[in-house]
């Protein structure tokens, strides 16, 4: 086979290589929907408010460091390649959808409430291992017993919200679960397990 023979078909290989990659992302639903607009700031947070603005997420999407998604019930960007930032796909990730249903804001030292819109595409510095260790202003850990609705709890990989507990000591939790879940409340045994810990956002006025 000559030298250009083998070029030519490297190229055509790459080129529908690429091609294929780039059908199977959805990186356009950030770059087509989203924005970086300042959170407005709010002067109190409730639990009940919080449950609303979390049941907007739900049904839609999950993105890897995410944080930006619409309302319409289902997930725009499903089956993109997992644990990459770049995708460009609907949805928070789990530690994304907490910070932004936390109304919490970007410097670690402040405590006080920022509203983000579903559309501001924002993650926050929160890792599940920050989290969980109640690392930053707002965030302490509690016993996972007095953990109430929209408290958290993480582990080192994942971090879900209290939907509501059930009476067999198992909770409706509220979550951005993954790539292949999306966003949902799914019956969860974390209170029970002791790789969770307790989390709470401080400062909720009911
Ligand atoms: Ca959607
Ligand atoms: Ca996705």
């Amino acid at each position: 086979m000559s030298r250009s023979a083998v070029l030519g078909i490297f190229c055509l290989a790459f080129t529908l290589a690429a091609a294929g990659t780039a059908g199977a992302y959805h990186t356009r639903f950030v770059a087509d929907n989203c924005n970086y607009a300042a959170p407005t700031p709010t002067s109190y947070i409730t639990r009940d408010g919080s449950i609303s603005v979390a049941l907007r997420a739900r049904y839609e999407g999950y993105q890897w460091a995410g944080g930006c998604w619409n309302h319409n019930d289902r997930d725009d960007s499903p089956g993109d390649p997992t644990e990459n930032p770049g995708t460009g796909g609907e949805g928070g990730d789990c530690s994304g959808f907490t910070f932004k249903v936390w109304r919490e804001s970007e410097n670690e030292g402040n405590a006080g409430f920022y509203q983000w819109g579903m559309f501001r595409n924002v993650h926050g510095p929160y890792d599940t291992q920050r989290f969980k260790r109640g690392d930053g202003a707002p965030n302490i850990t509690l016993s996972k017993a007095s953990a109430i609705k929209m408290d958290a709890f993480s582990s080192e990989n994942h971090i879900g919200m209290i939907y509501a507990k059930n009476a067999d000591g198992t909770d409706q939790i509220i979550e951005a679960k993954g790539e292949a879940y999306g966003t949902n409340i799914w019956t969860r045994t974390y209170r029970g397990d002791s790789s969770y810990a307790g989390v709470r956002r401080t400062g909720w006025s009911s």
